[in-house]
């Protein structure tokens, strides 16, 4: 019985077409992209970098890097875009914490803007920018 199935599989393979047409191309690979939240003297607390650029699967990872809490609220984002409760995200207090940002179907292409809550005041924000994927 199982060497009934080994063969039928063979045969599987065997069938399979070559060359009948050329396989799409693979889509980009998802990327990671890192976003620090830093507090550097004496230019003051900030998200480094400041400007990313995303495509859908992305994951931008906002990381701990000062002493002080952080977040990201999003502030001014494109009409069609839903985050619901992405829109505020938690509060990182310790070194080395983390927060995914996955750019899924509620981010359309777009500008989006962001801030830490508590430090907007110090002009702690940032952008990304999220593009269409490629063809
Ligand atoms: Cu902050």
């Amino acid at each position: 019985m199982a060497r009934l199935a080994f063969v039928a599989a063979l045969i599987g393979c065997l069938g399979s077409p070559v060359g009948a047409q050329s396989p799409p191309p693979p889509p980009a690979r998802p990327r990671v992209i890192v976003v620090r939240m830093v507090e550097r003297v004496p230019y003051g607390i900030a998200f480094d970098p400041v400007r990313v650029s995303a495509q859908p699967g992305d994951t931008v990872r906002f990381v701990q890097a000062g002493g002080m809490p952080h977040n990201v609220e999003f502030r001014s984002v494109p009409m069609a875009a839903d985050l619901g409760e992405l829109r505020v995200g938690p509060m990182l207090v310790s070194v080395g914490q983390t927060y995914d940002v996955v750019i899924d179907g509620r981010f359309p292409p777009g500008k989006y803007v962001y801030v830490c809550t508590p430090h907007e005041v110090l002009g702690m924000a940032g952008i990304i920018y999220v593009e269409e994927r490629p063809r």
